[in-house]
């Protein structure tokens, strides 16, 4: 991780950094060699309803909001984790969880270890050095790649993200209340955003175009705001839904941020010739409401996973669109846009959306999206099926309108499939008719649950998704684990 803006040197990134070097030899300016630049403004804990576009009563996002109004919006978009190390490692590396193993912040036994009727899975906190992340494929094609902000794969010698194909790495720990008290900079919003002018000036004088991943740390807890917007949100008419005013103060700054950084590029003249993608790494926490999605942070129900996204490509389409989409969708999409070649064993799991934001389809080709979640997770939450961990192990699918949900305690112990009428291991939502996940159909429509159950256990196959598994003499916790894992967990970065 580095601190400043560092060029790494051509010998620390290899090859990929010599064909990006070579590609660039004729100076061009940003983009006139047709490619469009690529901006990535990434949020952290940013749920679903935490915009204005998507329907927030009491946050300010009118920069946001105006790109949306001028962007593809997609409705029905997923985080490809519940929470972030998965999710971005879905992202990096354009492939689901069972391809990376990275499932968890920290491990995938969180919680009592006695109320754990499974095993889980080991987890990687790392993204494995075989991947060919999404920044090696952009630099491999020539781009400046940048990352800005919170890696979350991994600090060690060889995983940080100077090594994994970015050639700008601004990346940093979680900012902490120390700092802000010195820099009164809420989760250091105005220092990335400075971080990543500097990139996109350093590519328009290098004539390359670029791949920005602006990875906010914002809107993380623990919230900071600087006080001038802390007294306008208390003084603001609380919302019927939200009414948090630091965290309402602490979106409108990463707001201004995305203002600043996209009058810059009106600025430089390159606004037409650069494509804006907005998300978010996980749906939102408890203190601000998603509803009517079901749950937070965590869980696999929709207030865990759905985000706001849209993706703004001038002369694209602009409007709105609901066909379901995942984060491990950007990496063929922004592939294609630069016209990225990748080695021939490069496995992908998403499907280019440029087809749909240029106008030439309305689809996808593939029928479903899935996640893959073999361990436990600890601090239930409102909407979680449990009162113990927010999530237990289980691998879930999007076909259409609906999704599926298996759980692997009650598969593992309570029969599988021979006894699916009344062991509860599948729920079934039809998320257009009931987005708040109250109505499981599994007993009702059994013909969809059957489809949807074949499917998922098929990809469980093909790409060697793990099961958390039953105990044994050999694999139980000790007591000395079980008492460690009661103690209390302060509220830690995830
Ligand atoms: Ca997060």
């Amino acid at each position: 991780m580095k601190s400043k803006l560092l060029a790494v040197p051509l010998a620390g990134i290899g090859i990929l950094a010599l064909t990006a070097q070579k590609s660039s030899d004729a100076p061009k300016k940003t983009g006139k060699d047709g490619r469009k630049n690529i901006l990535m403004f990434f949020m952290d804990d940013l749920g679903y309803k935490d915009t204005g576009f998507t329907g927030s009563d009491f946050y300010e996002t009118p920069t946001i909001d105006s790109l949306a109004r001028n962007s593809l919006v997609f409705n029905i978009s997923y985080s490809g984790g519940a929470n972030s190390a998965p999710s971005r490692a879905c992202l990096i590396s354009g492939t689901y969880s069972p391809r990376t193993e990275v499932y968890a912040v920290f491990n995938t036994t969180r919680g009592p270890k006695d109320e754990m009727l499974l095993r889980a899975i080991p987890n990687n906190d790392t993204l494995p050095k075989r991947i060919y992340t999404i920044a090696d494929a952009m630099a491999g094609a020539g781009y400046n790649t940048a990352i800005i902000g919170k890696w979350h794969l991994g600090e060690k010698p060889g995983y940080t993200p100077d090594k994994r194909g970015f050639i700008f790495d601004n990346s940093s720990p979680t900012q902490s209340n120390a700092q802000f008290k010195a820099t009164n900079d809420p989760k250091a919003i105005f220092e990335e955003t400075s971080q990543t002018l500097d990139v996109i000036n350093k590519s328009v004088k290098e004539g390359k175009p670029f791949f920005v991943y602006m990875a906010f740390h914002a809107v993380h807890q623990q919230w900071r705001a600087q006080q001038k917007y802390i007294d306008y949100f208390k003084a603001k008419t609380p919302g019927k839904q939200h009414n948090e005013v630091v965290y309402a103060a602490m979106i409108k700054h990463a707001d201004d941020a995305i203002k600043e950084v996209v009058g810059r590029l009106r600025q430089l003249g390159i606004d037409k010739n650069t494509v804006i993608v907005f998300t978010s790494d996980n749906g939102g926490i408890p203190s601000t409401s998603q509803a009517p999605l079901r749950g937070f942070k965590g869980t696999f129900y929709e207030g865990g996973i759905r985000v706001p996204t849209f993706i703004n490509y001038p002369g694209g389409v602009v409007g709105s669109c609901n066909v379901p989409i995942i984060n491990v969708d950007y990496y063929p999409t922004f592939v294609e846009i630069a016209g990225a070649k990748l080695p021939k064993e490069k496995i992908l799991d998403g499907e280019s959306l440029l087809p749909i934001v240029l106008g030439k389809a309305k689809t996808l080709n593939r029928e479903s999206i899935f996640w893959h979640f073999p361990g436990y997770l600890d601090r239930t939450c409102p909407g979680a099926r449990d009162t113990v961990f927010r999530q237990r192990p289980a691998t879930m699918i999007r076909k259409g309108d609906w999704k599926l949900i298996l759980f692997h305690e009650e598969w593992v112990l309570k029969g599988g499939r021979a006894n699916i009428d009344k062991n509860h291991a599948v729920e079934l939502y039809n998320e257009k008719e009931d987005i708040s996940e109250k109505r499981d159909l599994s007993n009702v429509n059994k013909a969809k649950r059957d489809e949807l159950l074949d499917d998922l256990l098929k990809w469980m196959k093909d790409t060697g998704a793990k099961t958390a598994v039953k105990f044994n003499d050999s694999n139980r916790f000790t007591q000395k684990e079980i008492a460690a894992s009661k103690q209390k967990q302060k509220d830690e970065d995830e």
